[in-house]
């Protein structure tokens, strides 16, 4: 019985009961008793559909802040591969055509420059390497290949960021600057709760540097993780994506920022006012250029 229900069935009760009193002017010791235990089994009734439909409101209401709430943590024994293998890559520069960006995903982790297998920058002030994952994942640690034939000390200190702006400098970064032992082929640094769908090695300072890479490899449990932004175009609080609450604005579409009006644009009243926010920059400060 719905609650609404309870109400005009008690009603319907009393009005059948007063009609007795019609033709006297009260009702009698029975039929008030028959009143009674009635109304007593309705109210029964009703206390039970109120206690359904409480049980029933908790439940939704569980479900919604579930959904509010990010993705579950990776369960522990999930496969820990690497993603970045074959994926396209990119560089700020290039020193030669043996040396593109592609060489730190090919796979090969050989450190000798005749291998063909690093990656290598010209000379410039923070040069970049970055790769694209396709889909935003949760990473686990990055593994990098130092080339080993030479020149290891060029590579420290370097910064790896992760984040899902293409716009890599903008994205968190892990950590803060690494060094590679100069005694060891490779490093490996934990990235615990980071997730993106680039990863990128810079190398930071104001002096001109050859960023040179042997390998690259980015280690996840391979499960893309939900979007952050909807289809629709709606953000923020109210507007929740599978992949986050408050719901996002894609940072590398044409509409990368969230109004206070919850959509997301590009204008200045979608970036640039007081309550926008602006998803290409999730550092929340510009970095110097
Ligand atoms: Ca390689």
């Amino acid at each position: 019985m719905g609650h609404k229900n309870c109400i005009q069935t008690t009603l319907s009760l009393v009005v059948y009961f007063l009609s007795f009193g019609t033709e006297g002017s009260v009702l009698t010791k029975v039929e008030a008793a028959q009143l009674k235990t009635a109304l007593e089994v309705v109210k029964a009734k009703c206390d039970a559909a109120k206690d359904q439909a409480n049980q029933t409101s908790a439940t939704l209401n569980a479900g919604a802040i579930a959904g509010l709430h990010p993705p579950a943590p990776v369960p522990t024994g999930a496969p820990d591969v690497n993603i970045a293998q074959g994926k396209t890559a990119y560089q700020t520069s290039n020193y030669a055509g043996y040396t593109l960006p592609s060489r730190s995903v090919d796979g090969n982790t050989n450190g000798r420059w005749n291998a063909l297998s690093c990656s290598c920058t010209s000379a410039e002030t923070t040069p970049m390497w970055w790769v694209d994952l396709g889909q935003t994942y949760r990473v686990n640690r990055v593994v990098i290949y130092n080339r080993w034939d030479c020149c290891r000390e060029r590579l420290n200190p370097f910064n790896i960021h992760i984040g899902d702006s293409n716009q890599v400098t903008l994205n968190p970064k892990c950590g803060g600057d690494h060094q590679i032992a100069l005694n060891q082929p490779s490093i490996s640094v934990s990235c615990p709760g980071m997730t993106g769908r680039y990863v990128g090695v810079r190398l930071p300072g104001s002096t001109r540097r050859y960023l040179t890479l042997c390998e690259v490899q980015v280690f996840s449990n391979a499960v893309a993780l939900p979007k952050k932004w909807r289809e629709d175009r709606r953000c923020g609080a109210a507007f929740p994506a599978p992949g986050a609450n408050p719901g996002q604005c894609d940072p590398n579409s044409p509409n990368p920022c969230c109004s206070p009006y919850n959509y997301c644009g590009v204008s200045r009243n979608h970036c640039g006012c007081h309550g926008c926010v602006d998803y290409r920059n999730t550092l929340g400060e510009k970095l110097p250029p």
